[in-house]
């Protein structure tokens, strides 16, 4: 398959969405920094090269669908958006204010792009799952796409929805889980354990890849794959770091849901410089 981007644009891009996300964090003075950043290497690859979702079809019946069920990492979602040209790079810095359309937990129909309202966590799977049987239904081809945090599956909702998934035999669906073990208030192994989270998908039916959430050339291949198979929901759980990126954020929980100060905002964008100068 012939891809737009090359891994290493797409790693560029990846640092770019990571900077859009930290200035827009910093200037709306609070929002989720943690897992936003973990996940822009999953956003690079899915916008950049993946979904048939762009500005041009985004209400148009055949584009491709993607949720975004851990609703607060939407900085991210948003960042993606400007990159791609959906919205305006200035409007990133109306989050979180009132009025703006983009709020700290995303509205459906504010903006072309996004697909489901978020906040409560296991909504947008659950979203994602019905749209999915509909279009199986009606033999339409397109992709649902649902990205779900790891901490979002200790709401029994994400579970329900798995079971009418399995059931349906939604092969048009890709969960991708944000496997970065922090959540609100600590550890996902602190706050309620899994164990083993990949069994417990494939005892729901699912069809499994494990991979490496911050590695481009992973996420493609994985995605690539996930498409081709048939029969069953597909689940990539994507291992990433928290905080990729900015080292005082990585892997510590405090960063799930607070803002880059002024001084802070200016070494992550350092250590971003850096990375992207390499
Ligand atoms: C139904 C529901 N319960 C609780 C919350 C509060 N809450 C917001 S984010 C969060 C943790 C989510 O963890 P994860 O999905 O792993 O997010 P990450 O820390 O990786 O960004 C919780 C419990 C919520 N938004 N919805």
């Amino acid at each position: 398959m012939k891809y737009k981007y090359s891994y290493q644009e797409l790693r560029l891009i990846s640092i770019t969405l990571k900077e859009l996300v930290l200035k827009m964090l910093n200037s709306a003075g609070s929002g989720h920094t943690g897992g936003a950043l973990g996940m822009s290497d999953v956003f690079a690859v899915l916008y950049g090269n993946v979904a048939n979702i762009t500005p041009q079809n985004a209400t148009l019946k055949r584009r491709d669908y993607i949720f975004l069920s851990n609703g607060h990492i939407c900085p991210i979602l948003y960042a993606t958006l400007s990159y791609f040209h959906f919205i305006e790079e200035e409007e990133l810095y109306t989050l979180r204010k009132l009025h703006s359309k983009l709020q700290g937990h995303p509205h459906v129909g504010s903006i072309r792009g996004v697909e489901n309202s978020g906040g409560p966590l296991g909504q947008g799977i659950s979203q994602a799952v019905g749209l999915a049987a509909a279009l199986k239904r009606d033999k339409r081809n397109n992709q649902v796409y649902c990205i779900v945090g790891d901490g979002e599956c200790e709401e029994g909702q994400v579970w329900e929805s798995l079971l009418f998934a399995h059931k349906e035999e939604l092969d048009n669906l890709i969960i991708i889980v944000d496997r970065n073990h922090i959540q609100i208030d600590g550890t996902t192994d602190d706050v309620l354990k899994f164990d083993n989270l990949a069994q417990k998908f494939t005892s729901f039916g699912c069809d499994i890849t494990q991979i490496d959430g911050n590695n481009v050339e992973h996420i493609q291949l994985a995605l690539e794959h996930a498409r081709s198979r048939r029969g069953k929901p597909h689940v990539i759980i994507a291992n990433t770091i928290p905080g990729c990126g900015v080292s005082f954020m990585e892997n510590d929980y405090k960063w799930h849901g607070k803002a880059p100060n002024d001084e802070e905002l200016q070494v992550a964008l350092e250590e971003l410089g850096k990375i992207k100068n390499k």
